[in-house]
C-alpha cells in the first residue's frame, strides 16, 4: 500500500528501482530533496488528487487538500532547492549568476540589461536554474522554477488590491468574501508583515526609498508603505551585523538564503507536516487526458538537471489541478485541446492573457540625492496614481554595491491589451501574440508619475539600464496573468467547462491585472476555490 491508499506494489517497486538509479547517477539534489520532501512519481500509480506545479496556487490546493484527508501528489519541473551548492549556500547572489540562476539557458538573461551602457549578461552553464526568461515573440515572461514557483524568486512584496479597484481585477467574484475571508486567509498563511515604520526612517539600506518617498511627495504623489513576506526583524538583525545577510547581501531574482519566507516556509512547510502531499521536483507535465476506468492519465517527463529526460512515466489521478502558473498552465491546456487530448475545452482557454502592465525605469538624481550603496534588495514602498494616471509604481533597489544616484522603478499599470496563446502544430510548441509595442499604455501611465516627478527635480530618465539609449524597460513582465480566466475557460471556482474533475487554481484564472503586485490576489482566490471545490465535489 503507498500512501494514497492504492495496493501498487510491484509496480512501485520496479519504478522506484528505476528512479532511484536516476537519481544516484544523475539527479544527486533529488535524491537530497526526498529526504525533505517525499518523492512519488511513481511510473503507474493511482492518486485521488494531482497537482501541477508547486507556486502559490498549487500550494493551496495541496494544502488545503490534505487537511480535508485527501492525498496529494504535486509534480513540480523545477529544482527542490534544499540542497546548498559547492558555497555552502542553496541560492547564488544577484551580484554574481551562476548555474543556479537560469532555467536552461547558456547566457544571463538579467532583467536590467545594461549598466552605464554596458551589457552585464555573461555565460552560465545550462542547468535547470531558478529563474526563467521565457522569451515569447514580444515579451520576455520570467518565471520561478523550483518547489515554491515564483515564491523563490520574487521580491516578496504582499499586496491586498484597493477595495475599490477589486471589481476590473476579479468581476464575478464576491468582493465581501473576499476581503472578509480569504484576503486575510491567505495573508495570514503567507506571514505578510510590515516594516516598523520608525525603523524605515533610519535604515541606511532604505535611503533608496526615502529619496523616492521625497521626490514622490514633492510632486504631490501619495507613497505608500507595501507589507511583504520577508521577515522584518531577520532584516533589523542583518542591520545590526547580528544575522547573515540576505536581503542586505544584494539576494533577490536567483533565490534568498535566509529572511524571505517563500511558499518552502509557509502554506508547503504545513502540507508536508499533514503527512498526507509529495512532490517530485524535475518532473514536467507533458499531457492530461482521460483514463479508460474513470479519472484522468497525467504523462510526466522526468528530467535531469541538464533538462534531459531521462524517464516519462504516467499517473492516473481523479482529480488534476493546474497549477503551472498562467503561462505554464495555458500552454499545457491549448497543447492538450489543439492535438485531442483534452478535446471538450472551450475557446476560452488561451485567451484573456495580460503583463500586470509591468514596465521599468530609472531616474538620474542630483549629487546631493544619493540613493546609497548599501541598498535592501526588498521593496517596501510604492507611489499610488493608479486612479489618476493608472501606475503604481514600486520603487525598486539597484543593489551594485556603489552610489549610482539612481531611482529605480517597476510599474504596474492599466494596460488594456490582452493576449491569446495557440498551438503551433507544426513547430510543437504553444505561442503567444503579444506585441512590444502594447506596452505603450503603460509607459504613457508611468509617465504620468515619472515626468512630473523629473521636472520638478530638474532630473532627467536613466537611458543605459536596458540597452543603449534606451530609456523603458518595456520587454518584460514578472507578472503573468490570465490564459484560463475564471468564470470563461472555467466555472467561476475554476472547474474548466468540458472535464469534470480538471481544475485551473493559478494565476492563470486572473485576467490580466490586479492593480498591484499579484501573488496575494492568487493565493486568495485560491483559497476561495478550494474552499467550494472540498465541499461540493469531494
Ligand atoms: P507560479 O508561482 O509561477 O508556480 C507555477 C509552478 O509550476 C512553477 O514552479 C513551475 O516551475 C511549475 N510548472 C510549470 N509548468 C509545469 C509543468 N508542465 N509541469 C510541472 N511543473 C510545471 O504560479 N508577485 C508579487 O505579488 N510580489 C512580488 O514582489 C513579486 N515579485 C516578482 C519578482 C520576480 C522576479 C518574478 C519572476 C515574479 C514576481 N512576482 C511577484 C510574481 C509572482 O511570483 C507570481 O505572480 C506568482 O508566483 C504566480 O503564482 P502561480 O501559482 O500562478
Amino acid at each position: 500500500m503507498n500512501a494514497t491508499g492504492m495496493d501498487n506494489s510491484a509496480s512501485e517497486g520496479i519504478s522506484r528501482r528505476r528512479f532511484l538509479a536516476g537519481t544516484s547517477s544523475i539527479l544527486g539534489a533529488v535524491a537530497l530533496s526526498a529526504q525533505a520532501f517525499p518523492a512519488r512519481a511513481v511510473d503507474g500509480t493511482r492518486v485521488p488528487a494531482l497537482v501541477i506545479g508547486t507556486g502559490y496556487g498549487g500550494s493551496v490546493a495541496a494544502l488545503r487538500l490534505a487537511e480535508a484527508g485527501v492525498d496529494v501528489h504535486m509534480l513540480e519541473m523545477g529544482m527542490a532547492w534544499d540542497t546548498p551548492g559547492p558555497d555552502g549556500k542553496i541560492f547564488a547572489n544577484t551580484t554574481s549568476p551562476d548555474l543556479r540562476s537560469y532555467w536552461l539557458r547558456t547566457k544571463t538573461k538579467q532583467p536590467l540589461s545594461n549598466f552605464l551602457g554596458f551589457p552585464l549578461d555573461k555565460a552560465v552553464p545550462r542547468h535547470t536554474g531558478i529563474l526563467d526568461a521565457e522569451e515569447f515573440g514580444g515579451i520576455t515572461v520570467y518565471q520561478g522554477r523550483g518547489v515554491g514557483g515564483g515564491s523563490l524568486v520574487n521580491g516578496g512584496m504582499a499586496v491586498t488590491p484597493k477595495r475599490e479597484n477589486f471589481g476590473a481585477v476579479l468581476p464575478s467574484v464576491d468582493a465581501d468574501e473576499m476581503y472578509g475571508t480569504y484576503y486575510p486567509r491567505a495573508n495570514a498563511g503567507l506571514g505578510v508583515n510590515t516594516i516598523d515604520p520608525a525603523w524605515f526612517e533610519t535604515a541606511e539600506c532604505y535611503q533608496y526609498a526615502r529619496v523616492g518617498r521625497k521626490h514622490a511627495e514633492r510632486s504631490g504623489f501619495p507613497f505608500v508603505f507595501v507589507p511583504d513576506v520577508y521577515d522584518w526583524d531577520y532584516m533589523k538583525r542583518e542591520a545590526a551585523g547580528t544575522a547573515t545577510k540576505s536581503a542586505l547581501a544584494g539576494e533577490i531574482l536567483y533565490g534568498n538564503n535566509h529572511g524571505k519566507k517563500s511558499l518552502q516556509q509557509t502554506y508547503l512547510a504545513r502540507a508536508r507536516a499533514t503527512g498526507r502531499v509529495t512532490v517530485s521536483p524535475l518532473h514536467k507535465v507533458t499531457s492530461v487526458t482521460p483514463a479508460a476506468g474513470g479519472g484522468y492519465t497525467v504523462t510526466v517527463d522526468q528530467i535531469d538537471t541538464g533538462g534531459e529526460t531521462v524517464a516519462t512515466k504516467s499517473m492516473t489521478a481523479d482529480r488534476v489541478f493546474f497549477a503551472a502558473g498562467s503561462v505554464g498552465t495555458s500552454k499545457l491546456l491549448v497543447k492538450l485541446r489543439a492535438t485531442g487530448a483534452l478535446p471538450h475545452l472551450n475557446g476560452e482557454v488561451g485567451k484573456g492573457w495580460g503583463d500586470n502592465g509591468n514596465v521599468m525605469c530609472g531616474r538620474a538624481n542630483h549629487m546631493w540625492d544619493a540613493t546609497g550603496s548599501l541598498q535592501s534588495s526588498i521593496p517596501t514602498a510604492g507611489i499610488d496614481n493608479w486612479a489618476a494616471g493608472g501606475a503604481f509604481a514600486e520603487v525598486a533597489p539597484l543593489p551594485t554595491g556603489i552610489e549610482t544616484y539612481a531611482s529605480f522603478y517597476l510599474s504596474i499599470t492599466k494596460n488594456p491589451h490582452r493576449a491569446e496563446f495557440t498551438w503551433n502544430a507544426a513547430a510543437g510548441r504553444a505561442e503567444l501574440n503579444w506585441q512590444t509595442a502594447w506596452k505603450q499604455p503603460s509607459i504613457d501611465a508611468a509617465k504620468t508619475i515619472f515626468d512630473k516627478i523629473n521636472a520638478k527635480e530638474g532630473t532627467i530618465y536613466r537611458t543605459d539600464l536596458f540597452g543603449v539609449y534606451k530609456i523603458w524597460g518595456d520587454h518584460l513582465t514578472y507578472h503573468p496573468l490570465g490564459g484560463a480566466v475564471l468564470g470563461r475557460a472555467t466555472d467561476n471556482y475554476g472547474r474548466l467547462h468540458g472535464h469534470p474533475g480538471l481544475y485551473v487554481i493559478d494565476g492563470a484564472l486572473i485576467p490580466g491585472n490586479t492593480s498591484v503586485n499579484p501573488f496575494v490576489t492568487i493565493t486568495a482566490l485560491a483559497e476561495r476555490n478550494i474552499e467550494k471545490i472540498i465541499a461540493a465535489d469531494l
